[in-house]
C-alpha cells in the first residue's frame, strides 16, 4: 500500500485509530495495595478524532496529510458526569498551543471518545496565549467551574520573548459544552497557577486553592498550596492567602507544589490530591503525593503521609517533559472506588484506580516524614518491631 493511497491510506488510519479506542484496559496487579496501575494509558494524542487532524477531501488533501498535528493529550480535569466519567483534556497542538476537549467513557478505565468538538473557551478583552490544566468543581451553587491556567505574554519584559504571566482563568457550565467566562482570579501575587474551587461555601463564602508564586516557573519566595475566600465567583478576588500546605526542605515538594483535583469530602475529613516538585541533576522531577485536611476547617492539615503516593515509573518517565506526574482530576464513584487520572511527562493520561476506604487507610497509616534520615529509620525499626509480633498468614 502506497502512501498516496487516499482511500487505502484512510481506511488504515480509521481501522487503527478504532483499534485504539475499543482496546480493554487491564489492571497491573498485584499493585501496592494502595492503588492500582491500569496497563494502557486512557488518552493518547491517538485518540483525538481523525476529522479534527486531517483535512478528508482528496481533491484538497490528496496526500492525506495532517493539517493539525496534535503533540499532547494531558493534565485533564475530571468529573462523573451523567453517570460518565467525564475528562476535561488538556490537548496540546504541534504549535504549543492548549485548549480543553471532552471525552467520556462508560468504564472509567478505556474506552474514552472525545465529544463532536473541542471546547470554544470564550476569550476575555486580554485574550488568553495559551489555557491549560483546568481543574473542576461542582459546587454546591449548582454550576460546574473550571478553573484554568490562562498564559499571556509579560509585556513589561518586551525583550524577553519567553517572559510570561500565569493567572486563573475561570469558567462555568453546567453541560460542559457551553462556558461561560468569568473574570481571571485577582490575587496578591505576581502570578498564579494551579487553582482549585473547593467544592463547598464556607462561611457563605467561596474557597480556592491557590499557588502564589513569584515567576512564572519558580515560584521564588511565594510557593506552598494556598487557601483564600471571595465572595462572588463573577469577580473573584482572594484578599489573603494563607499556606495550607508549605514547600519543604529535603521533601518531594521542596521546589514547589500544587493542589491537584478538588478535594473529596469523607467523614473523616477531605482528602487532598497534589503534586511536589524537586530539583535534580537531571531536571525537575514532579510527583503526586496526599494529605488531608479537616472536615470543618479545610484549610488545616490533619494528615499528611511522607513522601510520594506516585511517581513516574518505566515509560511514563519518558516524554515531552520527562519525569514528570501530574494530576488536576479524580472520580469517586457511587460505590466509593475512586479513578485518579493522572498524566506522565507531559504528554499522554493514564488512570490508577483505588478506593475512599483505602486513600483514608492509607493517610491513617503512613507515617509522617520524619524530616531527616534518623526519622526514617526509626519508622522501619518501628514496623519491624511490630512484625515481630504478629505471625502474617497464621
Ligand atoms: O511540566 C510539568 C508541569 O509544570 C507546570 O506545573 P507547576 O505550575 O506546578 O510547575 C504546569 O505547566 C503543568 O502543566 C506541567 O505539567
Amino acid at each position: 500500500m502506497g502512501n498516496d493511497d487516499f482511500d487505502a491510506r484512510l481506511g488504515a488510519l480509521r481501522d487503527g485509530q478504532e483499534k485504539l479506542l475499543a482496546r480493554r484496559n487491564e489492571q497491573v496487579a498485584p499493585g501496592n495495595g494502595i492503588y492500582s496501575r491500569w496497563r494502557y494509558p486512557v488518552i493518547t494524542p491517538g485518540h483525538v478524532p481523525l476529522h479534527w487532524r486531517y483535512d478528508l477531501d482528496p481533491a484538497d488533501n490528496p496526500f492525506l496529510m495532517e493539517r493539525i498535528g496534535v503533540n499532547a493529550t494531558f493534565n485533564a480535569g475530571a468529573i462523573l458526569h451523567r453517570e460518565r466519567f467525564t475528562l476535561v483534556v488538556r490537548v496540546e497542538g504541534v504549535d504549543r498551543k492548549s485548549w480543553f476537549a471532552v471525552a467520556e467513557s462508560d468504564s472509567g478505565t478505556d474506552g474514552f471518545r472525545f465529544r463532536p468538538r473541542p471546547i470554544a473557551m470564550p476569550e476575555l478583552d486580554s485574550p488568553d496565549t495559551n489555557i491549560y490544566d483546568m481543574r473542576l468543581t461542582e459546587h454546591e451553587d449548582g454550576y460546574i467551574y473550571g478553573l484554568f491556567c490562562t498564559e499571556r505574554k509579560d509585556e513589561s519584559n518586551p525583550g524577553d520573548t519567553s517572559a510570561a504571566i500565569a493567572a486563573c482563568g475561570i469558567a462555568r457550565t453546567t453541560d460542559l459544552d457551553d462556558w461561560e467566562r468569568l473574570p481571571d482570579l485577582v490575587t496578591n501575587s505576581a502570578q498564579q497557577r494551579n487553582c482549585v474551587l473547593h467544592p463547598e461555601f464556607v462561611d457563605g463564602r467561596y474557597a480556592i486553592y491557590t499557588r502564589p508564586q513569584d515567576g512564572f516557573v519558580g515560584v521564588g519566595n511565594g510557593g506552598g498550596i494556598g487557601w483564600g475566600l471571595t465572595d462572588s465567583m463573577e469577580n473573584a478576588v482572594v484578599a489573603d492567602e494563607t499556606i495550607v500546605d508549605p514547600k519543604v526542605y529535603h521533601t518531594i515538594s521542596e521546589l514547589k507544589n500544587g493542589q491537584g483535583p478538588a478535594p473529596l469530602r469523607t467523614d473523616e475529613g477531605w482528602l487532598h490530591l497534589a503534586h511536589g516538585v524537586r530539583e535534580t541533576a537531571a531536571g525537575l522531577r514532579y510527583v503526586l503525593y496526599m494529605f488531608m485536611t479537616d472536615r470543618d476547617e479545610p484549610w488545616k492539615v490533619t494528615r499528611r503521609p511522607a513522601g510520594h503516593l506516585i511517581a513516574p515509573r518505566g515509560a511514563e518517565r519518558v516524554g515531552d517533559v520527562s519525569n514528570v506526574v501530574f494530576s488536576g482530576g479524580w472520580i469517586r464513584d457511587t460505590d466509593g472506588t475512586v479513578y485518579i487520572y493522572y498524566a506522565s511527562s507531559d504528554t499522554r493520561l493514564h488512570v490508577a484506580t483505588t478506593s475512599v476506604d483505602r486513600l483514608l487507610d492509607y493517610c491513617r497509616n503512613t507515617p509522617a516524614d520524619g524530616r531527616r534520615s534518623a526519622g526514617s529509620v526509626a519508622a522501619v525499626n518501628a514496623l519491624i518491631d511490630k512484625n515481630a509480633s504478629c505471625k502474617p498468614g497464621q
